[in-house]
Formats: C-alpha cells, structure tokens, sequence
C-alpha cells in the first residue's frame, strides 16, 4: 500500500477527523512517473537481472550484478550486502524467485529509522538545510501545502533565507499558495534572528507547524555550516527540545557527492531526515539506498519534478518496485 501524506506524519490525530484519504488517481499518477523517472535505472538493473539469473548463477554473475547496483549510486558497502545476502539466500534455497528477493532486498534496503515526522509538539519545528539550489524553499511549499490543505494544520513559514534577495518572495508566493502564515526579515539580517521570531509568532497566534528555510551552503565552507549550529541554538532558546525535524534536501542528480554532503550536514546539524529530489533528472536512483545504509539516516520525502504533486513520502517498497518491475 503506497504511503500518503498523512502516513508521513505523527500527529496527536483527533483534531483534524474531516480530512478525507487522497484521491486515489493522484497517488497513481506519481507511481507512473516515478518508473517513468526510474526508467533508465530500471533498464540497466533489468537487462543485468535478465542474464544473471538466466545463467549459471557463477562469482562473474554476482559480480556484474553488484557492478550494476554500484552504477545505480546504491553505494559499495549497501551494494556488497544485498547481494551477499542474495547469494546467501540462493544458495539455501534454489527455489528461490532471485528478482523479488532483491526487490525485497531493495526496499529493505532504503528503509531505516523512524521515517515519519513528529508533529506532536506545541508548535512542532522543522529546519530546512541543504546545498544551493537543491530544492529547499519549493520542498517547504509544498509540504506546507499538504500540512495545510489535507492534515487541516496551521502552518507558518519563517523566511530564514536572508542571503538571497528573492528567496522571501519566492517562499511569500508557496506560503500564499499553501495559505500559510509568514514571518519575514530584512534582507543581510541574522537567519537565527528570523527562527526566533518565527517561533515566537507561532507560540503567540497558535500554529502547530513552523517550517524554517535557510540559504544554501556548501557542506564544505565551515563559516556557514557554524552559522546552522547557531540557527539551532537560537531556536532552542525558544523551544528546548527543537528543532523537532531537520531536513536536508540533496539532489539526486549529485550522486555519490551527494552521500557526502549528508555526512557533513550531519555532523553540524543533527539531520533526522532526506528530502531526496530531481530523481527526475537522474538513472542512478539508487543513492536513496547509499543515504540510508552508509548514514542510517532515512529519506522521508522524494521529488520527482518541479509541480507540486512531485514532491511525496517516499514509499520503499514502491521505490524498488519502480526500479525493478518492468
Ligand atoms: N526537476 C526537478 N526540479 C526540482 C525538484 N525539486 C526542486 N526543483 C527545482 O529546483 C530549483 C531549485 O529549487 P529551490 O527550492 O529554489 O532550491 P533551494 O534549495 O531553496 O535553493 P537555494 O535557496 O538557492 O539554496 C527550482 O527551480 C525547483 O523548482 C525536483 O524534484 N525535480
Ligand atoms: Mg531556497
């Protein structure tokens, strides 16, 4: 069962009973896109699965089967378990449907930790990180939207983005799209200043969700990974146990660099979630896998594309099946 939004999230649940499930169609209409966007992967892993478990089941065959999964992205150490795990498995049991097994193997793969988000909190905090231009302001819309328009929770956004001038009006825009409240700064002014405000407005006019957008940095440039720590300490100043999530966006298309950047991001920051988007725009849909097993940090959300039905919980089983299933 695919997930929806409202799986994604823990909410105290009574407050809201009138929000109805999803429609069905819009929910199969991403599951069409994502193996349409898996599809390249998908070729490469199904032509390889094709002769591998066609043949001898011989070390060449297991070999060029983790070769493929490596030029997935799925990363070498994820990569050299699943298929010994395979192989393990095939050897007891020569019955054994090889291509589902690896499905398994997949999902199992890419799921880790607690993968929801917990909104049970008065107001609950999310901090958004990332490198430039991976898709932090628009993944902050659209979740807004969905908190907004289908849980029935009050949302603001704190534009925490002070670097970049058009970053408040772009977010302004998503946040009057999703009919959220909004807390600006001027630009240059201190992103820990804005957080804090936000949080207080919050506290004041009742919200239960506030969403907090930052400007993108490098993992690599300490001046402003320092600056996150502070964004940090300064809501904590507000909220002691917040921020309650901190999502970091990576672009898929980054590949393996993008396996670093988490790395670093959560060393500064304590990331407990992946926003996970452009798989659009990739066939190396595997880094998914990477993240979780080389970080055992779970990837909550994926995008396929810049609408705002292109951004969804990420679903493993659905995943693999994209990435496996002609
Ligand atoms: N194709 C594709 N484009 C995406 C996806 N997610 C976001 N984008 C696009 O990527 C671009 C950058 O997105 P933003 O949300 O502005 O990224 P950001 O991380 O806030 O960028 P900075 O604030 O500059 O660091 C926009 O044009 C988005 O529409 C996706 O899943 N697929
Ligand atoms: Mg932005």
């Amino acid at each position: 069962m695919t997930r929806e939004w409202r799986d994604l999230f823990i909410t105290d649940g009574a407050a809201h009973p009138s929000v109805g499930p999803e429609p069905e169609e819009r929910r199969r209409g991403f599951l069409g896109r994502l193996r349409e966007n898996l599809r390249a992967s998908r070729e490469a892993l199904g032509a390889e699965l094709q002769s591998t478990f066609s043949g001898p089941l011989d070390n060449e065959a297991w070999e060029r089967l983790e070769e493929t999964l490596i030029y997935a992205d799925v990363g070498a150490p994820t990569t050299a378990r699943i298929v010994e795990t395979l192989e393990t498995d095939a050897a007891d049991s020569p019955e054994l449907d090889l291509g589902e097994r690896l499905r398994e193997l997949l999902a199992e793969g890419a799921r880790t930790g607690e993968d929801r988000i917990d909104l049970r909190h008065d107001p609950a905090v999310i901090l958004v990180v990332g490198v430039n231009g991976t898709g932090k302001t628009t993944s902050i819309g659209k979740i807004a939207w969905h908190l907004t328009n289908e849980l029935g929770l009050s949302v603001l956004i704190g534009a925490g983005d002070t670097f970049r001038a058009a970053a408040v009006e772009q977010l302004e825009e998503w946040s009057k799209r999703a009919g959220t409240d909004f807390v600006r700064a001027e630009p240059g002014s201190d992103p820990g200043a804005v957080a804090f405000d936000a949080i207080a407005a919050a506290k004041a006019r009742g919200h239960d969700v506030v969403i907090i957008d930052t400007a993108g940095r490098l993992h690599t440039q300490d001046h402003l990974m320092e600056e996150l720590r502070k964004v940090r300490r300064v809501i904590q100043k507000q909220i002691p146990d917040a921020p309650h999530e901190t999502l970091l966006t990576i672009d898929a298309t980054t590949g393996q660099n993008g396996l670093r950047q988490a790395m670093l991001f959560t060393e500064a920051v304590e990331v407990s979630g992946i926003v996970l988007t452009k798989l659009d725009g990739t066939a190396k849909g595997g880094i998914a896998l990477a993240i979780a097993g080389e970080l055992g940090v779970p990837v909550k959300l994926i995008g396929i594309g810049e609408a705002l039905e292109d951004l969804r919980p990420f679903d493993p089983d659905d995943f693999a099946r994209a990435l496996l299933e002609a």
